[in-house]
């Protein structure tokens, strides 16, 4: 990989998500010492989601003197949704940073939501000195080993001098290879100056008896390693990102190009094509694969979401691409099985097969046998929103309605069971990466925090999110966190006491001025 592409990190989720290349942002820690203090930079993002704790203050307080945006949430699990939310958004890495213990255990939804997402994020957590672990100090339990199966890359920073190289490997980690979340912990006398991690230990002098004398030695030792380098220039450049692209020659191998091929876009990928676009079809997507003499899996995984590799034709070759293998191969010699599985970056193979294949066309009436069903769908949709139930709205004429509405620049984030299902066979996202919803894992509750993450993104853009009323209950109080932070977003609501009829709809909103839709 070349030095821009390191600089311009470009991400392609194996789920098809393009993200978009960044700069190197600027972030800074300050070097707890005596007197002074030194900062330094890191790449990352220019956010970081917080619910304060006085394990991490010393790092929200020296960011947000740099000229980082500390936006605190009403609840930590919004705080990883959030920054889940930036690094689709904005191709960076999201940074959320919690409180010791029960701030760490009230994010972990989230980061296995980012997990399951292949979302690279940052999240710092606040730790008992290290000298103090397993003596009963205040909200220290063993987080290592909560986190260890959920992120990529775990590590305590044990003394001052390790905290670049660490920061520096997680933010490699998270994007490299899969991306997906990191976890920090930074006992807490990693962050505090000296003077004020001295007296806490209790360093006092010589000491009169054998014992005092040993105990002093020990803890001087300690005080000593912890701060021993602090001061040592360090080089803070990012590291390296390895991204796996396909092999050249199994580009070759495949017998078509990218423009003309009608396609089918999962949840992640929802609004990669735009409002309307040509190849794209929405309906009956079965038939499609059954049908299919080839099919290209791009980033999308044989699991639940395709019927664990049922749905696809028997006769058909399948090309498979993904950067991650086990997800390249899931089910793979059960109910499917890869013509060609490519291990490598999706984004890029795809444009490689495009510019390897110019000239193909697709057959014309393969294209049009789906459009006409698609169509005929679309009919029948349309039918059905308008039949009047004998009570409240229809739901389907609820989004026919929102889809006129919504402006180009709109970004949707769906929280909910039936009535975020019908939205998303309904509304036609406006463009990548303006749909944000649930995911693989099904996580109800991802609403205030990726809206959160989205209106910080998109400040310009009208953010909707779309709200069954049980959802609206796991992430309601994030309405303070809006106002807090000047972040009006809108969001619909369906409430649903009867079963599958909407007995009510809401608009509740933080801006008064968009109350009024
Ligand atoms: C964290 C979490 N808890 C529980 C569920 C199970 N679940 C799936 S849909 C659903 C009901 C959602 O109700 P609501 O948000 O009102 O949406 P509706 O289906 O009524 O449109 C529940 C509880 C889940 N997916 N995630």
């Amino acid at each position: 990989m070349d030095d821009q592409m390191v600089a311009y990190i470009t991400l392609f989720t194996s789920t098809a998500v393009i993200g978009f290349g960044i700069g190197a942002v600027l972030s800074y820690f300050h070097l707890p010492s005596s007197g002074r203090t030194r900062s330094f930079k890191i790449s990352w993002s220019s956010y970081i989601f917080t619910l304060p704790g006085g394990h991490i203050s010393p790092i929200l307080v020296a960011s947000e003197k740099l000229g980082i945006r500390i936006v605190d949430t009403r609840h930590e699990v919004s705080t990883v949704f959030a920054a889940d939310a930036v690094a689709r958004m904005s191709g960076t890495v999201g940074v959320a940073a919690v409180t010791a213990g029960p701030g760490l255990t009230n994010t972990v939804t989230a980061v296995k939501n980012a997990q399951m997402a292949e979302s690279p994020v940052l999240l710092i957590g606040g730790a008992a000195a290290s000298i103090l672990k397993g003596r009963g100090a205040l909200q220290d339990i063993d987080q290592m080993s909560l986190f260890k199966p959920l992120c990529k890359y775990c590590a305590t920073v044990t003394s001052v001098r390790d905290i670049v190289p660490v920061v520096r490997r997680a933010l490699q980690e998270a994007q490299s290879g899969t991306p997906g979340p990191v976890f920090i912990e930074f006992p807490i006398d990693v962050l505090y100056p000296y003077h004020m991690v001295a007296k806490e230990i209790g360093v006092k002098g010589e000491g009169k008896s054998f014992m005092q004398k040993v105990v002093n030695w020990y803890l001087g030792n300690y005080l000593d390693n912890l701060f021993a380098g602090a001061w040592d220039p360090q080089d803070t450049k990012p590291l390296r990102v390895n991204i796996p692209f396909a092999n050249h020659d199994l580009v070759q191998q495949s017998f078509f190009e990218t423009l003309g091929i009608p396609c089918f876009l999962g949840g992640m990928s929802r609004g990669l094509l735009g409002q309307k676009s040509d190849i794209q079809m929405r309906q009956r997507r079965r038939d499609a694969l059954k049908e299919a003499d080839v099919i290209i899996l791009a980033g999308a995984v044989c699991d639940f979401r395709l019927s664990y590799g049922r749905t696809l034709g028997r006769k058909a070759k399948i090309i498979a691409v993904n950067r991650n293998k086990e997800q390249l191969y899931r089910n793979a010699d059960m109910f499917w099985k890869p013509t060609v599985p490519v291990l490598g970056d999706v984004g890029t193979f795809m444009r490689d097969l495009a510019a390897g294949l110019t000239g193909y066309n697709c057959d014309p009436e393969w294209i049009s046998t789906l459009r006409e069903r698609d169509e005929a769908k679309e009919i029948t949709n349309k039918k059905m929103s308008e039949e009047i139930p004998e009570m409240h709205l229809n739901p389907m004429k609820v989004f026919m309605e929102l889809e006129e509405l919504l402006p180009s620049d709109a970004v949707l984030v769906a929280d909910g069971g039936d009535f975020v299902a019908t939205a998303a066979y309904i509304l036609r996202p406006r463009g990548p990466l303006m749909w944000l919803d649930p995911g693989a894992f099904g996580t109800l509750g991802v609403g205030g925090g990726f809206a959160l993450g989205a209106k910080l993104c998109r400040p310009e853009s009208q953010v909707w999110i779309i709200y069954g009323d049980g959802s609206l209950g796991y992430s309601l109080s994030e309405f303070d966190t809006y106002t807090r932070h000047k972040t009006p977003v809108i969001a619909l609501l369906a409430m649903m006491p009867g079963g599958l009829k909407l007995h009510e709809s809401k608009f509740l909103c933080s801006d008064p001025v968009l109350h009024a839709i």
